[in-house]
């Protein structure tokens, strides 16, 4: 089962739209299989962003993750990276598609609400690195099979 981290962003946290957030992606069918409200490190941001080290953005960015507490979850489902990204919308909220998270909310790229992976490879890596083995539930949803085709 394909999986992504996603993270409510400290300016999610603070506008009160974890529960909305949530509530999305749960409609959307996908399965929730970790969940921590966190103050995230320095250094674990910087780990997330490695990508972006060096870019001008790179240090607001590290900034603006560690300024405030974040729900960091796991969610998991068939095509889960794609239908994240896709509630996600782009990156630029002014880009977003209407009925997207980023849409709804934001406005500005810097206070873009949520992080989710950009790849099945990238979330795998991004769970492993935001939570233990031990923090993730293993587990079959009674609605299970009317959302998962092969179920
Ligand atoms: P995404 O979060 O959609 O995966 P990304 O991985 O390209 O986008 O960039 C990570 C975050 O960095 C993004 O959510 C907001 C910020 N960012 C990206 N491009 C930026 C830019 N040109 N100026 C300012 N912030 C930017
Ligand atoms: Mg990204």
């Amino acid at each position: 089962m394909e999986r992504s981290l996603v993270l409510v962003k400290p300016d999610g946290v603070q506008r009160a739209l974890v529960g909305e957030i949530i509530a999305r992606l749960e409609r959307r069918g996908l399965r929730l299989a970790g969940a921590k409200f966190m103050q995230v490190s320095t250094a674990l941001a910087e780990e997330h962003y490695a990508e972006h080290q060096g870019k001008p953005f790179y240090n607001g960015l590290v900034e603006y993750i560690t300024s405030a507490p974040v729900m960091a979850m796991a969610w998991e489902g068939p095509n889960a990276v794609a239908a994240i990204r896709q509630t996600m919308g782009a990156t630029r909220p002014t880009e977003a598609a209407p009925g997207t998270i980023r849409h709804d909310f934001g406005l500005e790229v810097g206070r873009n609400l949520t992080h989710a992976s950009d790849k099945p490879e990238t979330g795998e890596r991004e769970v492993a690195l935001w939570f233990k083995a031990e923090e993730l539930v293993s587990w079959n949803r009674d609605i299970d099979k009317w959302v998962f085709e092969g179920k």
